[in-house]
């Protein structure tokens, strides 16, 4: 079989740049509700807890308050409504589509596996026009841990029923490439506005832009 047979992608910041988006809407959803205000200074330091739920909560026990004085769950819901409202003005990444139409040139397999929620990454891809692009999604809500834990990239590989071996990871940040490395995974790392200068220790394949990732290539990496 030629390598890879799948190319499994991490969604925010590698299929689009989403994270200024999700600073948006927590952001205006904090203000709705009286709190604080992230900083994109801020908001990249907060990125290395994974998932928008848990990011409120270190924030909150972080400064020394009380955890159960704050609804986390109705403003996580509230800042996703608020993210979905705003995916009108999203694009996929540079060199993202181009290289999605050179795997389905090459009969290479299309997977996600995210941190986010599968609400989110489906509304994601209606707005980019790409629903029917990928052949399944391993999302953060459907396993017991998120990235930097393997869970999500052991998922999309039973969903696809393939060894990490035969499979590509495509990521942005430095826990999205812990999470594939630990599930066994070859990564190409891309990193993208709050991810930059994360590290990219470990890396097999480390680009500037995903343009620069060509399926001849990996195909002689095997
Ligand atoms: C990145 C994340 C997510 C998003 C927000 O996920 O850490 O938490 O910031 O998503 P990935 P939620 O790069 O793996 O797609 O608020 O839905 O958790
Ligand atoms: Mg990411």
């Amino acid at each position: 079989m030629p390598w890879p047979e799948a190319l499994i992608f991490d969604v925010d910041g590698t299929l689009a740049e989403t994270e200024p988006l999700h600073l948006a809407a927590f952001n205006a959803v904090f203000a709705q509700a009286g709190l604080w205000q992230w900083s994109e200074r801020e908001y990249r330091t907060l990125l290395t807890t994974t998932g928008g739920k848990e990011r409120i909560a270190r924030y909150i026990t972080e400064h020394g308050w009380d955890l159960d004085r704050y609804p986390v769950a109705d403003l996580h819901a509230a800042k996703n409504r608020h993210y979905a409202g705003l995916l009108g003005q999203v694009t996929l990444r540079e060199g993202i589509a181009e290289l999605i139409a050179g795997a389905q040139a090459s009969g290479i397999r299309l997977a996600i596996a995210t941190t986010t929620s599968q609400e989110n990454v489906v509304a994601l891809l209606h707005a980019v026009g790409a629903e029917d692009v990928f052949e399944s999604i391993a999302a953060g809500d459907m396993v017991a841990e998120k990235k930097p834990a393997p869970d999500v990239y052991l998922l999309a590989l039973r969903q696809l029923g393939l060894p990490a071996e035969a499979c590509l990871a495509l990521e942005d940040s430095r826990q999205g490439l812990r999470s594939a490395k630990a599930a066994g995974l070859r990564v190409a790392l891309c990193p993208a506005l709050f991810t930059k200068g994360d590290g990219a220790s470990g890396a097999d394949i480390l680009l500037e832009s995903f343009a620069d990732l060509k399926i001849d290539a990996l195909r002689e990496m095997a």
